[in-house]
């Protein structure tokens, strides 16, 4: 499998800096940002909400990264995925002054002044997951390309359903910078590439469970043509499953997106879900983390040409528009979900 493969790399990687460590090789007369030089690093982790397994695996990777550095992080957040419930716990690691905050963003402006507040108190920020404004975060830790994330979910909805009927998006919330921009290129590819498939709808489930579920069962009354969902947040695709799997459209309406393994299982077992997509989480906070504490020590800046080491997954370079890239979004079906746990 992808990630087994790229972790078996990694390993590789980890090894041999190992190695070299115990030779001296390769250090940083300058340090702080090789392992075990970042005592004093304190790291903020803010998902968009609590209680969401998407973000619990994110964070389990956060966390691990941080132990292997050597920082201390701390896991805050709301209970609504909302940009108004974010700025309070902003100010608050603005107010502690730690070194860094890991954020991902509820709204890609509301939270800006904030952000910005707490950078010029001298804490570093970077977005992950969904991004903010350019000019409100020092970095952006990102899954994958958007283009790449809408093609995924656009090409699994259009082989589900033959490549012709209504289809709907179920999405987090309205504002969600992410979602709103792989719904934008969906969109596009849709138009250019799918003539025979017609989005009739885009509803919002806020991230919540029973809010998704609910709006599952609208979309399916208002619409008795519908032939296919995608829903591009995990969330989402879950509450999804679970309303389809008990009603008489289970494997009738298609249903794709963005999910995990681990909450979509049961779903693609019992014929709900033919096949979803998705990255590691668990990956994405560990390279955050890493990204953070590299902009903490002052190892890098967060330019483009930037490059930063990031343990078990190895090099990265920061990208022109100040971000980095994790990788390309994998899908799952039948024949692998039982290789992953997350
Ligand atoms: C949900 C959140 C998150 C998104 C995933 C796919 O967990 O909306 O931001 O990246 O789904």
């Amino acid at each position: 499998m992808k990630f087994h493969s790229k972790r078996t790399t990694a390993f590789a990687a980890l090894v041999l800096s190992g190695a070299m460590a115990l030779t001296g090789c390769g250090g940083d007369a300058e340090g702080g940002g090789d392992n075990g030089g970042s005592e004093d690093v304190s790291i903020t982790m803010l998902p968009k909400n609590l209680g969401n397994p998407y973000f619990d695996t994110s964070t389990a990777g956060a966390k691990a990264a941080a132990e292997e550095i050597g920082a201390t992080l701390e896991e805050v957040g709301p209970q609504e995925a909302t940009a108004d419930a974010q700025v309070q716990y902003i100010n608050t690691a603005a107010q502690q002054g730690v070194s860094a905050l890991i954020v991902s963003a509820n709204d890609p402006t509301a939270i800006c002044d904030a952000l910005n507040q707490a950078r010029d108190a001298g804490t570093k920020v970077v977005t992950f997951d969904s991004d903010t404004e350019p000019d409100c975060r020092d970095l952006f830790v990102n899954q994958a390309t958007a283009e790449g994330i809408a093609k995924v979910q656009v090409d699994l909805i259009a082989e589900q359903i033959g490549d012709s009927g209504e289809i709907a998006i179920l999405s987090a919330s309205a504002n969600a910078t992410n979602q709103n921009a792989w719904i934008e290129m969906m969109k596009q590819d849709l138009e250019a590439n799918h003539p025979d498939i017609e989005l009739v709808d885009v509803v919002y489930g806020d991230d919540d469970d029973q809010t998704s579920f609910d709006k599952t069962a609208a979309l399916l009354q208002s619409h008795p043509n519908l032939k296919g969902i995608v829903s591009p947040t995990t969330v989402g695709i879950a509450a999804a499953a679970r309303y389809l799997s008990d009603s008489e459209f289970k494997g009738k309406v298609a249903l794709t997106g963005l999910g995990t393994p681990n909450q979509m299982r049961e779903y693609v077992k019992n014929g709900t879900v033919e096949a979803f997509a998705l990255w590691n989480p668990e990956d994405l906070g560990y390279l955050a983390t890493y990204a953070a504490n590299a902009l903490a020590t002052g190892e890098i800046e967060g330019n483009p040409g930037d490059t930063f080491e990031a343990g078990k997954l190895g090099e990265y370079t920061v990208e022109d528009d100040n971000s980095v890239l994790l990788g390309e979004p994998f899908v799952f079906n039948a024949e692998n979900i039982d290789d992953f746990d997350f």
